[in-house]
């Protein structure tokens, strides 16, 4: 037996409380105090039946009130909220898309962004119809890039990349009024169906909702992740670490938050500098350290084996180790609050985008086109600020895990193929998985993604769900901060596989994979569907029909939402452990959980009790494989 262990909760919650100590040294602010202030929340929110979208209110309905003043009923409210969520979160994840697209239009060989993997760009210009014959590699990059532009605002036509899917998927989403068209327009759309007066039926606002969240999933986050492979690299499996002990107390410690890699990759690229290196010698540390919190995390670990430092609910604390030089940002998921908390420490608070401009903060404006200068520029700034730390108050948490990360589609078809000793090539096909799948030595998948969340208690869904999945031998893709707590708790290290019933065992060992496998960030959740929609073409299979499940227990954001709706949208029924909203209408209730189902085959299971939703989903997969007689 080897000596692994998981890191709990509770150690994870010792190092936090300590840490909290000190923020309460400087009169810090801390996300655990404002939830005391913020509690108990206002019914009405928490039931989405309070409505503003006209000045006539707001409305809020009671048994005694039961329509708003323009007569909408509870339903017709909850369903445009629902719709308003989506749409916040379709056009933040197809916003960061369309920056990778003008990136991927910047790129040059002489400049600062490059293409790391041709290969893949022929791939999607030859999928998009695009000639690629005799082209110089840059100018194909920049008509890939200007045609996925196109897709924002396309006059006519659905997203191109739903040409992935397997036969007659596409055709039925037309049919059913939920193909989604240009992605500026379904966000557009979605807006333009909740303004005063339009929409009020549940059953138009939620397919709206799932046709915005496809425009996001096959549209904007889906170029979001392929644009970034061409320009950054196809993720492969890379050895990394997590948690905060990951950085280094003599160094320089750079920390980049948020979700954009044209940033991170750049800050990564100059902290690498020996130019840089020396300079921060000569400032008195010993080397320069760069983690990541959130999304971007996942991006630099994915393709560089940057560490992380943490998930969403651990961003405060990089700050309170009092060991922070820079706290990096560009957009999403980046607390308000840093800027106060950074002002109780020598952590300088830098903001880099228009769109995530923050009080308190240094915003230091990062383009393509200048993007070398100003990365060189932050580090510098971060080098410098090394002599400002308060040496009593600095202190970082001595936990960290190995982790494995890495895991994007095409890394997955390769290490499978390994499994399976058939002599039949298979190369380039996900049939090796599918036959653990189907022989049962693999039960099925759960695709485990989201964020944390203070209603639950943090990272403890995350990791207690993908234990039990794994102990019945159920393979975990997983993503975003939910792929930061797994691997936090250590089960992104290869020795876990000794905590998984024997099928899923003798898979790692064969494969040499942990359990849990890092598929990248949130936009990366496109790669997730890739992968269901190859393994049911190659199974001659619908992807509703895969034992396949989503999950998101501690979701928090408007882009959870969006992804929950293009999750069940592509077919895979998904699991929630915080309710989005929705529980003020049984009609929009029963159309969530039940009633798409016949349009794309899959909806919504909510359950806060997280024992449950486990059991729930292990039940789902039993029926799908019963159903397909396997
Ligand atoms: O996009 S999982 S807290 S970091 S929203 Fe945010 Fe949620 Fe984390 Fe990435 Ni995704
Ligand atoms: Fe009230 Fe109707 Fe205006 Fe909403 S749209 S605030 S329910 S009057």
């Amino acid at each position: 037996m080897s000596e692994f262990k998981l890191t709990t909760v509770e150690e994870f919650e010792a190092a936090t409380n300590r840490l909290l100590e000190t923020g309460a040294k400087v009169g810090a602010d801390s996300w655990q105090m404002r939830v005391k202030n913020q509690t108990p929340h206002c019914k009405f929110g928490e039931q989405g039946i309070c409505c503003r979208i006209c000045s006539m209110g707001p409305c809020r309905i009671t048994p005694k009130a039961p329509r708003g003043i323009c007569g909408c009923d509870a339903h017709g409210i909850v369903g445009r909220n629902y719709l308003k969520f989506t749409a916040g979160g379709a056009s933040a994840h197809s916003d960061h898309g369309r920056e990778i697209c003008h990136t991927l239009h910047c790129a040059a060989e002489d400049g600062n962004y490059k293409v790391k993997d041709p290969e893949k760009l022929i791939r999607i210009a030859k999928e998009w119809g695009i000639e690629t014959e005799g082209k110089d590699i840059y100018a194909l990059a920049h008509e890939v890039a200007e045609t996925g532009l196109m897709e924002y605002g396309k006059p006519f036509g659905y997203q191109r990349f739903l040409d992935r899917m397997p036969e007659g998927q596409k055709e039925k989403l037309i049919e059913d009024e939920i193909a989604p068209r240009a992605i500026d327009r379904e966000v557009s759309s979605s807006l333009h169906m909740t303004h005063m007066g339009c929409s009020s039926l549940p059953e138009a606002l939620v397919k709206q909702s799932i046709r915005c969240g496809l425009a996001d999933g096959w549209g904007g986050s889906m170029m979001g992740t392929e644009f970034s492979d061409v320009l950054f690299g196809t993720p492969k499996p890379i050895d990394t670490e997590a948690n905060l002990g990951v950085m280094v107390e003599e160094n320089v410690n750079i920390v980049v938050h948020g979700h954009d890699p044209s940033l991170s990759e750049m800050i990564c690229e100059y902290a690498d500098d020996p130019e840089m290196i020396a300079y921060a010698k000569e400032m008195g540390a010993k080397g320069i350290t760069v983690s990541g919190v959130c999304c971007t995390s996942n991006e630099v670990a994915m393709r560089r084996g940057i560490p992380m430092a943490g998930n969403f609910l651990q961003q405060e604390n990089v700050v309170l180790t009092g060991a922070c030089e820079a706290i990096v940002v560009d957009v999403q998921c980046i607390f308000p609050a840093l800027g106060p908390l950074s002002k109780c420490f020598h952590t300088k608070f830098v903001t880099t985008s228009p769109i995530a401009q923050m009080p308190d903060s240094e915003f230091i404006r990062f383009s393509a086109e200048t993007a070398g200068e100003n990365a060189k520029a932050i580090v510098k700034m971060a080098i410098e600020n090394f002599k400002n730390r308060k040496p009593e108050l600095v202190h970082i948490p001595q936990l960290k895990q190995k982790a494995t990360v890495g895991y994007s589609v095409e890394a997955i078809v390769k290490v499978l193929d390994s499994v399976t000793n058939s002599q039949v090539d298979v190369t380039g096909t996900t049939k090796p998985l599918l036959e653990c799948i189907t022989s049962g030595v693999i039960r099925g998948a759960v695709a485990m993604v989201g964020c944390n969340n203070p209603k639950i208690r943090p990272d403890y869904a995350h990791i207690e769900l993908m234990k039990k999945c794994i102990a019945n031998d159920i393979i975990i893709i997983a993503s975003g901060c939910s792929a930061q707590a797994a691997a936090k708790a250590g089960l992104m290290d290869k020795s876990a596989k000794d905590l998984c019933g024997a099928g899923l065992k003798r898979v790692c060992e064969l494969a040499d994979i942990p359990p849990v496998l890092h598929m990248g960030s949130c936009v990366d959740i496109s790669r997730m569907m890739i992968l269901a929609a190859e393994l049911a073409k190659d199974a001659g299979l619908q992807i509703h029909q895969l034992p396949v499940v989503g999950c998101a227990p501690e979701w928090m954001s408007e882009k959870a939402v969006s992804i929950g709706n293009y999750v069940i949208g592509t077919g895979i029924d998904t699991f929630l452990g915080v309710d989005p909203y929705v529980s003020g209408s049984d009609q929009m209730a029963q159309i969530l959980t039940e009633g798409t189902r016949k349009w794309t085959g899959a909806a919504f299971t909510v359950e806060t009790d997280i024992e449950k939703l486990v059991d729930l989903m292990i039940e789902r997969i039993e029926e799908k494989r019963a159903a397909l007689g396997i």
